[in-house]
């Protein structure tokens, strides 16, 4: 049996029926390896509901139906991270991967500070697009939500939803169907200027967007990461109030004086 050599460090395993051989594998996706390789089955060295939850649905499953800060896995056994979990919305199981609740985390950040993340877990944070992308690997649900100061919150959610890695630039993929009453400003299709979907992450040192001459992130973006295009209708990482946030989610949302709380979140289906 091939799982009996997949020790502690191992995240997968395969076998190949054909050379009757074994391999195991520790990084966080089989899709890593030289797949093309005829006869090559992988197998996951862990289920889902296992004592380390890859995510927020895995710790529902488990029985945890408190929304709270829990502690996952996103690469199997290998590392952790520290991430809120909204057990309450549409069932729970939500992995909160944006949070914003006061103007006291600036989202003004460089590439690398977007790519590990910053701020507190306990209150306004970007978890960190390398996280991002492992987490979203199987194309899970997103959900953004925008809470206002007359306390009404809304919503959009988006049926498939990931970013590829760094190399790549952390490309959004965003597929519907998309329902909510915030209405759709991020994956508005046939618009060149400003579709999300298929553009790269953008930030004020790397401009990775359709603009010509200039960086969205700087000129519109008021210094935070996004998936710019040309450069959008919907941002949920600008300036906080009272700095120009140009349209967070435009039309329904268009100055950020009316904004509270934002949160972005993921669960996989
Ligand atoms: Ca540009």
């Amino acid at each position: 049996m091939c799982s009996a050599m997949c020790g502690p460090e191992c995240t997968y395993f395969g076998v190949n029926l054909h050379t009757k051989k074994c391999r195991v594998y520790s990084g966080c996706h089989p899709g890593n390896l030289t797949e093309v390789q005829v006869g090559w089955r992988y197998y996951s060295a862990e289920s889902e509901g296992s004592k380390r939850p890859l995510n927020c649905k895995t710790l529902l499953a488990d029985g945890h139906t408190l929304s709270n800060v829990y502690t996952i896995y996103p690469c199997n056994n290998q590392w952790s991270v520290n991430v809120q979990c909204d057990m309450n919305t549409k069932g729970g199981g939500w992995t909160v991967i944006q949070k914003r609740v006061d103007g006291s985390t600036d989202f003004n950040r460089t590439w690398n500070e977007y790519k590990e993340g910053f701020g507190s877990v306990m209150s306004s944070y970007w978890l960190g697009n390398d996280v991002i992308h492992l987490l979203t690997k199987n194309k899970p649900s997103l959900y953004v939500s925008i809470t206002l100061t007359n306390g009404t919150t809304l919503y959009q959610q988006y049926e498939e939803f990931s970013i590829s890695n760094e190399t790549d630039r952390y490309r959004l993929y965003l597929n519907g169907p998309t329902t909510g009453t915030l209405g759709d400003s991020m994956f508005i299709t046939g618009a060149y200027n400003y579709d999300l979907s298929g553009m790269s992450f953008s930030t004020l040192d790397r401009d990775n967007d359709r603009r010509y001459g200039d960086n969205c992130a700087v000129v519109y973006g008021g210094g935070g990461g996004w998936w710019y295009c040309a450069c959008h209708d919907a941002n949920l990482n600008g300036p906080w109030s009272p700095a120009l946030w140009y349209m967070p989610w435009f039309p329904t949302v268009v100055s950020s004086n009316e904004i509270k709380e934002t949160s972005m979140m993921i669960k996989h289906h």
